[in-house]
This record gives C-alpha cells, structure tokens and sequence, in this order.
C-alpha cells in the first residue's frame, strides 16, 4: 500500500512542473511520500481552499507552494492552514522571477511563508526544508538527511583535490 503523503506540493500552473522536477527527486531520496496538484490561487481560489481542507484531514503535514509571476499561491495557503507553508517563487516572467521572490517572501506578520530561492535551487531546497521538518519526529528521514549531508561533503571535497581531477594538476616541484 502506498502511504498516505506526508507533503503536499501545488503549483500555480502545469508550465510549473518541470522546474519542480528537482523538488520531487528530493523528496524520493528522503523515503518521503508527496503528492502534487496544479491549482492557481487567482484562477481557482475556492478549488484551493477546499483541496488545502481535504489533504490536512488526509494527514499532510508540509505544504510546499511554488508559481511564478505575482506568486500570491504561498501566502494564499499559509492563510487557509497553520502547518508549515515553504513557498518557492519561480522565474518565467519579464521580471525574472523578482516579482515572484517578493509576492512569496513579503508576507505580513502572523502569516509565515518560508521562502527559499528562486527556480530549481529554490524547488530542491523545498524538498531538502520539508525533509529536515518532517525529521525532527522522524528518525528515518533523520538518518537520510545526516546521510545526504556527509555525503554532500565528501563531493566537495573530492572537487577540490587535485588527486581527483587531473586537469587541475600542474607540473609541481
Ligand atoms: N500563476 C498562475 N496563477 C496565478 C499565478 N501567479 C503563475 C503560474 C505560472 C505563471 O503564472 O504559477 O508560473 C504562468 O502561468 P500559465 O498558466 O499562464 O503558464
């Protein structure tokens, strides 16, 4: 059986998906169970109320909300729920995706949206936030996080020993 997601992803629109293609990879590596919607805060607004009501009774204990242009999705979800709300503002527009950053991170005090960068950085760094929330009472996804951690660590490491990459080794003494 699968489990019952413990993330909720929404998009403002389908155009979005690919950027969060990233998100998802993440999410996967942490053994976290996600489920995705398209749905426009401006377009859709009570489709949206009703679909944040139905996954919080379906158990969902994050939200991540990611749109582009005036991207109100975020801070729209953070009023209709008090679980945590990551918002990921994405680019696309004649702006480049500062109008989205500031829709997401200007949110006025007492409604928090925890805004992570723009595009697919921003998209993965919701999975990698969402997975470090949900590991506080979860010893699993713990693990996997201290996990990606070192291991992330060694990679950088290894970029910077010339041993490792032979185009950076010089003649030497
Ligand atoms: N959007 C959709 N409804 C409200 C907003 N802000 C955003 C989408 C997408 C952009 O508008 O998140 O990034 C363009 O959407 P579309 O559907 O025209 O491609």
């Amino acid at each position: 059986m699968t489990p019952a997601p413990k993330v909720a992803v929404v998009c403002g629109s389908r155009s979005d998906l690919p950027t969060l293609s990233g998100c998802f990879g993440v999410l996967d590596s942490y053994g976290v169970a996600w489920e995705a919607s398209v749905i426009s805060a401006h377009r859709q607004p009570e489709a949206l109320a009703r679909y944040v009501g139905e996954a919080e009774r379906a158990g969902v204990s994050i939200f991540i909300a990611a749109a582009g242009l005036a991207a109100h999705l975020p801070g729209v979800m953070a009023s209709l729920t008090s679980r945590p709300v990551i918002g990921v503002p994405l680019d696309g527009g004649a702006l480049g995706g500062a109008d989205a950053l500031y829709s997401v991170v200007q949110m006025p005090p007492g409604v928090p949206v925890a805004a992570v960068a723009i595009g697919s950085a921003g998209a993965k760094n919701a999975g990698h936030l969402a997975a470090r929330i949900l590991a506080l009472a979860d010893p699993a996804i713990a693990a996997r996080v201290d996990g990606f951690r070192t291991e992330q660590a060694t990679r950088a490491e290894a970029r910077i020993d010339p041993r490792a990459d032979p185009a950076s080794q010089g003649s030497g003494s």
